[in-house]
């Protein structure tokens, strides 16, 4: 069956659900076509902090009444090395704050506000492809329940995340990549147990890095940096909860409340960006485009940057005849996201173990978070950047 829509993004992901979203409100036709099941989207555990403007766009977008009745907003998180810990303030060092309210809450209200029921996002899909993109038909052609589809439109727009079929579409010819792959993952857990601290805790160690977080009074979010191989199975709670307490400060690691975890798993961690971020009338954004390893909390946040700009883009065509946004789309996004890789590379760099660091390049760590405990420009500077930079 042939179809035909303006906008077809391929994902349903916080990015093509976003996307999806704001175009609808605008009145441009669009589909989005999805390889899983809503709720396998939906049972991914991942990001927990948003930007500023990240909750701005969201509550102009119709998009934040729960998020902003049920949301944590903090004001600074702790710092902890050798034995010792300091606080990042947000609203001294860059006059704002994040807000801590987990990505699958997000993904809910976005289907909601969808209606992820009304055809708008087709689930299931398999072999999704991408046909003549840089023609003035580009079209994706998919199967469901064993049918085949094709939807031609004007523009396609891969929200596919990092394995996506998106990126491979661009000629190697033409796409360039960076990429630095770290030499460990973190281990997650989610615990049904009140958060140890009421700010998130980044804390390094001779063990390793590990990072205290929330979903809400009653879920708590822990992780452990891990080696590449770590399997899960060989982590039965008890042993994670006693890693992470020997990575915590005392004061934090005295008040950790334990219990089972109701979800675990291992992300590797990367930074990767590819260039340009359209070909023709395909456009490439999120998780498809880059990642960054999630010690800056930036990933999901960039999605919605990138979806923010592309969205105005593709609004200013519809609307008003007019391309520029088109046309600057991959110059504006990337120059935000080079940032964010920046500083995400930064804060992995600052707080993680290398094991083939020698006793120079651990000195040189521990005299960055002395400095950075003792110079309220270098705590700014971080706040600046966590908080995120301007949209
Ligand atoms: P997603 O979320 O990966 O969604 C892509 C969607 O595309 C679908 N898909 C396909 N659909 C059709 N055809 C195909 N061939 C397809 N291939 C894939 C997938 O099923 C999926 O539904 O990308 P998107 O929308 O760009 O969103 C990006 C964010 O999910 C990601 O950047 C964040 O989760 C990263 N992240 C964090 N970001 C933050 O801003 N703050 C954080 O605190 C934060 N913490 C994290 C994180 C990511 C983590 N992991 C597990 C990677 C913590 C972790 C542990
Ligand atoms: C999370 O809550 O999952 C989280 C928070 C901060 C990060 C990464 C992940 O930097």
């Amino acid at each position: 069956m042939t179809t035909r829509t303006q906008v077809t993004i391929i994902g349903a992901g916080p990015a093509g659900s976003l996307l999806s979203h704001i175009l609808t409100l605008h009145g441009i036709d669009n589909l989005v076509v999805e390889r899983q099941t809503a709720d396998h989207v939906l049972s991914r555990i991942r990001a927990g902090v948003l930007e500023r403007g990240s909750v701005d766009l969201l509550t102009r977008y119709g998009l934040a009444d729960r998020l902003l009745a049920e949301r944590f907003v903090h004001e600074g998180i702790n710092i902890a090395y050798g034995g010792r810990s300091f606080r990042v303030d947000f609203a001294e060092g860059a006059g704002s704050s994040v807000t801590v309210y987990g990505q699958t809450e997000i993904q809910k209200d976005l289907y909601a506000a969808i209606g992820a029921e009304d055809g708008t996002i087709v689930f299931e899909a398999s072999n999704v492809a991408i046909h003549d993109p840089t023609t003035d038909d580009p079209a994706v052609t998919f199967i469901v329940d064993g049918d085949e589809h094709r939807v031609e439109s004007d523009f396609v727009v891969g929200c596919d995340g990092y394995h996506g079929v998106s990126r491979p579409t661009i000629p190697s010819s033409i796409l360039r990549m960076w990429e630095r792959v770290y030499p460990f993952g973190w281990l997650g857990i989610l615990s049904e147990t009140p958060p140890v601290n009421d700010e998130l805790i980044y804390a390094r160690s001779e063990y390793g890095f590990a990072l205290c977080s929330m979903r809400n009074e009653m879920l708590s979010r822990y992780y452990v940096q891990c080696a590449l191989d770590t399997d899960v199975e060989d982590w039965p709670d008890e042993r994670f909860w006693e890693e992470l307490a020997r990575r915590l400060p005392t004061w934090a690691a005295e008040r950790l409340v334990t219990g089972p975890s109701i979800e675990k798993s291992i992300a590797p961690l990367r930074s990767f960006v590819a260039s340009p971020l359209r070909y023709g009338n395909l456009f490439i954004a999120g998780d498809a485009a880059h990642i960054v390893p999630p010690t800056g909390a930036k990933g999901l946040n960039l999605a919605i940057s990138d979806v923010a700009y592309l969205a105005e883009a593709l609004v200013d065509h519809y609307e008003r005849n007019d391309g520029t946004g088109i046309e600057t789309y991959s110059d504006r996004a990337l120059d935000r996201v080079w940032k964010a890789v920046r500083f995400s590379w930064w804060m992995t760099t600052l707080l993680h173990r290398f094991d083939d660091d020698d006793a120079f390049a651990t000195k040189l760590q521990e005299a960055e978070l002395s400095y950075l405990e003792g110079s309220p420009a270098a705590r700014a500077a971080l706040a600046e950047n966590y908080v995120g930079l301007p949209l």
